[in-house]
C-alpha cells in the first residue's frame, strides 16, 4: 500500500472551517496560562488539533441532510429504526440500546454483568472501561501479546490476545469469576493496533468452552476490518461488511462509541446479538441513566447521523484514504528520525518519547514536555500518555511509580485535515528534533486525586529558549 500521496482524497470539500494561526509569543503566554497542560487551552487557539480522533470527524453532506430528517418524537422516532436496521445489517445484532456516548454503553453493560471481586479479561481495556470495572471493585486484566507492548517490534496484529494466558486465567479463576471477555478493536492503548480475525475466533472458541460471553469494544471496528483485509490471508477479496459480519458473529454483543468509526460528533450504543432478556434488563438501566429505549440520550437527528455514518465508515475508499493518511504521517516521521510505535495503527501515530527525549528522566515528564514543545513550535495539540496520565504515587511509601511507556499520541480526526497539515506536523518535529537536548522538563505543581492529566498544572524546570 503506497502511503505517499499518489492519489487524492475520495471526497471534495463543501464547507470549510477557518483555523487561526498564532505567533510563538502568543503561544508562550497561552500555554503558560494553561499550566503547561493542553487540556486547558481553548480549541480556537490550536492550529492543528490532534488531541483526539473521538467526536472530531467531519460529517458528510449525506449525514447533514439526514440531520434535517430527525424525528424528535419522544418514543418510536423513525431514526431509531434506521439505526437499528444499520446495526442489524452491518453487525448482525438484533437488539440496540442507544446511549449518549461509548462510556454510557459500558456503564450499562457493566451494571448488568460485573460484580465486586470479578475479573474482566481484555486484550487492553480502554481507560473508561477500566474505570467502570474498577468502580465496581472488580479487576481489569490485560492479556495483549508481548509484542503489543514493544514499540519497535513489527507485528501485523499487535492488538491480539495472548490466547495461552487467556485460557490460563480462565482455568485459574473459573467461570464464576469472569463475567465476560472484552476484545477492543482496534486496541487504542498501544497505538490503535488491530486484532486478527483468527485471534478473535480463538478467543471465542476458548470462551465458549467455559461458557463465558464475549463482547467487542467496537469504537474502531471498521479500521480493524480494513487491516484484516490488508494483512490477514483469506480476506483480500472480502468486502469490509463481510469482514465485519464475521467479526461480530464471534461475540455476543458490543459497546460502541460512535464518535470514532461512525463518523459523528456524539453518540454510542450497546447491542446484543440475540439475548432478548439481557436487552430488556439493559433498557431498565438505559431508562434511568440515558432515556427511553428509542433515543437513549440522543436527538433523533443524532441517531440518523450515526445510522448513515456507520455505512460511510465501512466504505473501502474512505478507509483506504484514512489508513493511508495515518501511515503517511508515520512514515514521514520515521524518515525524520522520530521513533514511533511501529507499524502505525489505525487512528494516529504514537511517538516513543523514552527514545526521542532520552536525556529527560521520567520524573521530568518527558512526554508532557514534548506536548508543550509541539504547541510552542507550531500550535499543534497532541496528548500525553506517559507519566502524567499513568504515573502515580505509591499510597504507602509516597514514592512515584512510573509507567512502562512514555508516549505522545497524535490522533488524526477523520476527514478533517489534509496531507499538507501532516507535512506541517513533520516539519515541527524536524525543528524540535534539531534542538531536542535543550528541551526542558516539567515539574507538577497541581494534581487532582483521580484522572490527574485532565487538570494537572506544571512549571517549566529551566528557562526556555
Ligand atoms: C480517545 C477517546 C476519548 C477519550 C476518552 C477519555 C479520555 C480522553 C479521551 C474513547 C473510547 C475508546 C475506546 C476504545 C471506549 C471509549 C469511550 N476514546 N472505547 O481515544 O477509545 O468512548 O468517549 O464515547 O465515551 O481519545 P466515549
Amino acid at each position: 500500500m503506497p502511503s505517499r500521496n499518489m492519489y487524492a482524497e475520495p471526497f471534495r470539500i463543501k464547507a470549510i472551517e477557518t483555523i487561526k494561526e498564532t505567533t510563538r509569543s502568543t503561544r508562550e503566554m497561552l500555554i503558560k496560562e494553561a499550566g503547561y497542560n493542553v487540556f486547558n487551552l481553548r480549541g480556537e487557539d490550536v492550529y492543528i488539533d490532534l488531541l483526539t480522533d473521538s467526536g472530531t470527524a467531519a460529517m458528510s453532506d449525506n449525514q447533514w441532510a439526514g440531520m434535517m430528517l430527525g424525528d424528535e418524537s419522544y418514543a418510536g422516532c423513525k431514526n431509531f429504526y434506521h439505526l437499528r436496521d444499520a446495526i442489524n445489517d452491518i453487525m448482525g445484532y438484533k437488539y440496540v440500546v442507544p446511549t449518549h456516548q461509548g462510556r454510557a454503553a459500558e456503564n450499562i453493560l457493566m451494571t448488568l454483568m460485573v460484580k465486586a471481586g470479578q475479573r474482566v479479561l481484555g486484550n487492553m481495556h480502554f481507560d473508561t472501561t477500566e474505570g467502570h470495572i474498577l468502580i465496581r471493585n472488580a479487576k481489569p486484566v490485560n492479556l495483549v501479546i508481548p509484542e503489543g507492548k514493544q514499540p519497535a517490534i513489527h507485528h501485523p496484529f499487535k492488538g491480539n490476545f495472548d490466547l495461552e494466558r487467556l485460557e490460563a486465567e480462565i482455568k485459574q479463576f473459573g467461570r464464576a469469576q469472569i463475567p465476560f471477555v472484552l476484545i477492543t478493536v482496534t486496541c487504542n492503548n498501544n497505538g490503535g493496533q488491530p486484532v486478527a480475525m483468527a485471534n478473535i475466533r480463538g478467543v471465542r472458541e476458548i470462551a465458549s468452552r467455559y461458557g463465558i460471553p464475549v463482547y467487542l469494544d467496537a469504537a474502531r471496528y471498521a479500521e480493524n476490518c480494513y487491516f484484516i483485509k490488508m494483512r490477514e490471508p483469506g480476506y483480500q477479496d472480502k468486502s469490509i461488511k463481510e469482514i465485519a459480519r464475521e467479526m461480530f458473529s464471534y461475540a455476543d454483543g458490543c459497546t460502541m462509541s460512535a464518535k470514532k468509526d461512525a463518523l459523528v460528533n456524539i453518540g454510542g450504543f450497546l447491542a446484543f446479538k440475540d439475548d432478548r432478556e439481557l436487552y430488556e434488563k439493559a433498557v431498565q438501566v438505559q431508562i434511568t441513566y440515558e432515556g427511553f429505549r428509542t433515543y437513549g440520550g440522543l436527538a433523533g437527528r443524532d441517531l440518523e447521523a450515526i445510522a448513515r455514518g456507520l455505512y460511510e465508515g465501512i466504505d473501502e475508499r474512505y478507509l483506504e484514504n484514512r489508513i493511508r493518511q495515518v501511515a503517511y504521517l508515520g512514515e514521514e516521521l520515521l524518515a525524520a528520525g522520530i521513533p514511533i510505535i511501529e507499524p502505525p495503527g489505525g487512528h494516529g501515530i504514537y511517538v516513543d518519547v523514552k527514545r526521542f527525549l532520552s536525556h529527560l528522566p521520567q520524573a521530568a515528564f518527558p512526554a508532557q514536555a514534548l506536548v508543550v514543545e509541539l504547541y510552542l513550535e507550531a500550535g499543534i495539540r497532541a496528548v500525553e500518555l506517559g507519566t502524567c496520565a499513568f504515573g502515580y504515587r505509591n499510597p504507602e511509601t509516597g514514592e512515584m511509580v512510573y509507567p512502562e511507556m512514555e508516549l505522545v499520541r497524535l490522533a488524526i480526526p477523520r476527514r478533517v485535515y489534509t496531507d499538507r497539515h501532516m507535512d506541517l506536523v513533520v516539519r515541527a518535529f524536524r525543528a524540535i528534533a534539531a534542538r531536542k537536548e535543550r528541551i526542558p522538563g516539567l515539574r507538577l505543581v497541581y494534581e487532582a486525586p483521580v484522572l490527574r492529566h485532565f487538570t494537572a498544572r506544571f512549571e517549566m524546570l529551566s528557562f526556555h529558549h
